[in-house]
């Protein structure tokens, strides 16, 4: 019998689609709902799309099969390069809505009428990893929007953190570089923790503010829906007058902050390595719009001659108990991209990207970006009219008198393409309504300098880090001996040191305990570190917690048996707080419960460890629990959320999996145990405190009492 006539006949499905098989399996038709005709680019309908065109049935192919050659030919190009920082990113649409008129201080148009609603586009991102890198890494997240004004676009391209590495943009290709992969090797990828990054720190004292926050855990977001975006520079709002007040832009999640651990960041890393991606769609699916609220900072040039830094220094932020942040609007994202190519991937920000009513200042990184991102583009769009695609177009009227080149769709219609022109038709500027720059008066000598009030780099580094609990503080001395930890040469480690001295002397010794590494002489300040900025409560995570669990996952491991009235009461109330219920068990089929019901799960114990979720319930049947003892991940899930600081409600069943995980004995009260209805309401609200700190706590006093005065006892 020939291998054509062994093969099955019939029909098979591919989800919704049924392809039937072919005699012998050569030809294949399908039958789907659809009732599209398959075509070429050209529109010619393709009457075989599975076999090319060849001569004899093992012949050679034929050259004239144009619709395999464009298929392959469109196959081959499908790749643009990727973003050279930021390149891993996801995107979703929404609106801004905007509260209050704020003509008194701009006239940008977004922000004229009370509850008018603003298109946008959102893209977050990591900086240092190609566009395949993990979620998790330890990195700053970009935060871009682009509002599709009624006077043009307004991109505001943020970071998760108010403050940068460099203060000039002619050192971002030699920051980026040193935290890329090493050219030579490669590796590691989306990682600041090797030498070359370190070393490039230690020689850039004007780093610092900027290392503490990526040290802190703000560098390790629990995902888009709950973090802080800042415009980080201080731009310019402008008033129909022309009348400027600087601002600086701020964007508050509704939801609260929220991070994870950084071992918890390495596991979600294995386990779900699209774990902020995955939350923003399946938030946005689930109709669980995130929002975040706009705010400004407003100020004037008497402010900026009295603040003790440079208002045009992008390492330094603005504490908001200074200069308070103003509410102004807030960011719905409600929809999710129609194809995240055409749309996440062909986003084309600009700091350049702006709109009458606002202005930029002279920080010297912003006006290098004014130049970068526009450059960017071609290189990555491959054509100067990327504003043609659907994503970057505006959605106001516009009429520009620029034509051709590659890919032009819109290009101007008529006789005229130029201007001024006698013809009486096309587009003609508006002087009352079009861009104005604000006429600063500037002088000075053409000269490479950076300005002295640029120069004290600890200060802020130093407040950031006296503006943490306890808890934080500890989490940021254990990644930078993480971090250094992963640093080869000691020489480098050492001036990491040197530096960290002039921030706060007990962060250096105890970041030097850490790696064993002999205290060096702190290095040489280009201006004397401030000891009197008081501690800024605002730059807290921990401070600003949600105190509920809104937005959050539970996940429940479960087992055959496991009582079907408790799970109840835990799903009804979970969702009655706007959170959800994610159900783990031995096998992702489902259970059995002990009323007989059949209960589908969403994750077997391996694909569903606990470092997917705020908070745990363990509550499987005497039976169940006695069987979980012998499956490793059971053991991990209970063990790493116990590590996690997780809150855990549990049924008694649980206790042999908590023994077996060897914290059986140590149960505290971040552990609540789940009989009826009011435990469920006990556990949940101590949920809303998202992890039960105390646990770490002896932990951090003991290493605060050890090591706080930097004596190691040798
Ligand atoms: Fe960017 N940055 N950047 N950056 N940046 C880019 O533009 C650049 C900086 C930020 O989701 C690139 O389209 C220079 C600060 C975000 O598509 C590039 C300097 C901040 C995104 C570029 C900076 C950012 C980018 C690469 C120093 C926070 C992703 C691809 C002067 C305020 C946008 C692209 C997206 C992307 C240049 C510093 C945020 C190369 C030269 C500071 C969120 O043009």
């Amino acid at each position: 019998m020939s291998a054509e006539a062994q093969r099955p006949r019939g029909t098979v499905r591919y989800g919704d689609v049924e392809v039937e098989r072919g005699i012998g399996g050569d030809t294949h038709q399908v039958a789907g709902p659809s009732d599209t005709i398959l075509t070429t680019q050209q529109g010619t309908p393709v009457g075989d799309g599975q076999n090319t065109l060849r001569v004899g049935n093992r012949g050679p192919a034929a050259l004239e099969d144009f619709d395999f050659r464009e298929k392959i030919f469109h196959f081959d190009h499908e790749r643009i390069p990727e973003r050279v920082v930021h390149a891993r990113g996801y995107g979703a649409h929404g609106y801004f809505e905007n509260y209050d008129s704020l003509a008194d201080i701009t006239r940008a148009d977004l922000f004229q009428r009370a509850g008018e609603r603003t298109p946008t586009f959102v893209r977050f991102s990591t900086v240092a990893g190609s566009k395949g890198s993990f979620d998790l890494a330890r990195d700053v997240r970009g935060f871009a929007v682009k509002f599709y004004t009624q006077e043009g676009n307004w991109d505001l391209v943020g970071n998760n953190i108010p403050v940068f590495f460099i203060q000039d943009a002619i050192k971002f290709p030699d920051v980026i570089h040193a935290v890329k992969p090493e050219p030579d090797r490669d590796f590691p990828q989306a990682q600041s923790a090797h030498d070359n990054f370190w070393d490039f720190v230690s020689l850039m004292p004007e780093s610092m503010n900027m290392i503490m926050w990526v040290m802190s855990d703000r560098a390790i977001p629990r995902s888009f829906r709950f973090m802080e975006g800042f415009g980080v520079h201080t731009f310019r709002f402008v008033d129909r007058g022309g009348r400027s007040t600087f601002v600086k832009f701020h964007w508050k999640p509704k939801l609260g902050l929220q991070s994870v651990l950084w071992n918890e960041a390495v596991k979600i890393n294995g386990a779900d390595p699209d774990f902020h991606r995955r939350d923003l769609w399946h938030a946005i699916e689930a109709g669980n719009f995130p929002e975040w609220e706009l705010g400004v900072q407003l100020f004037d040039d008497d402010f900026a001659d009295r603040f003790e830094f440079d208002i045009l220094d992008p390492t330094k932020l603005i504490p908001e108990e200074v200069v308070p942040v103003r509410p102004v609007g807030r960011l719905v994202l409600d929809r999710l991209v129609d194809n995240f190519f055409a749309e996440t991937e062909q986003v084309a920000f600009g700091t350049q990207n702006i709109v009458p009513g606002l202005d930029f200042t002279n920080d010297p990184l912003l006006q290098g970006r004014n130049f970068s991102y526009l450059d960017t583009q071609l290189k990555r769009l491959g054509s100067p009219n990327f504003v043609h695609l659907p994503v970057n177009a505006p959605k106001c009227p516009f009429a520009t008198l620029q034509q051709d080149g590659h890919m032009a769709l819109v290009n101007p219609r008529g006789r005229v393409n130029y201007e001024p022109n006698s013809w009486g038709v096309g587009p003609r500027e508006a002087p009352e309504r079009g861009f104005a720059s604000v006429p600063t008066a500037e002088a000075g000598d053409k000269r490479r300098v950076r300005a002295d009030r640029f120069a004290d780099h600890y200060s802020q580094a130093r407040q950031f880090f006296l503006s943490q609990t306890p808890v934080e503080q500890q989490h940021l001395v254990e990644a930078l001996v993480f971090e250094l930890g992963k640093v080869e040469r000691e020489e480098i480690r050492s001036r990491v040191v040197a530096s960290l001295r002039n921030v706060h002397e007990p962060l250096a010794r105890r970041v030097a305990l850490g790696l064993a590494l002999e205290l060096p002489p702190a290095s040489e300040p280009a201006s004397p570190p401030r000891s009197d900025l008081p501690p800024s409560p605002a730059l807290s995570i921990l401070r600003n917690g949600p105190g509920h669990v809104r937005g959050r996952k539970l996940g429940v491991l479960v087992s055959d048996g496991t009582r079907a009235d408790l799970l109840a009461v835990l799903a009804r109330e979970v969702a009655e707080r706007g959170a959800e219920v994610e159900i783990v068990a031995p096998k992702v089929g489902g259970v059995c419960l002990d009323d007989g019901s059949w209960l589908p799960a969403k994750q077997s114990v391996d694909g569903g460890p606990s470092v997917l979720y705020d908070a745990v319930a363990v509550i499987p049947s005497g039976e169940g629990g006695r069987a979980l003892v012998h499956m490793a991940t059971a053991r991990d899930f209970a063990s790493d959320a116990y590590a996690h600081q997780k809150f855990v409600g549990y049924a008694p069943s649980a206790l042999p999996l908590f023994r077996a995980a060897g914290f059986g004995d140590r149960l505290d009260a971040g552990f609540v145990s789940l009989e009826g209805g009011s435990d469920v309401t006990d556990f949940l609200d101590a949920c809303g405190a998202l992890r039960y700190w105390a646990r770490a706590a002896g932990a951090v006093n003991e290493v605060e009492r050890r090591y706080g005065n930097g004596e190691s006892g040798c």
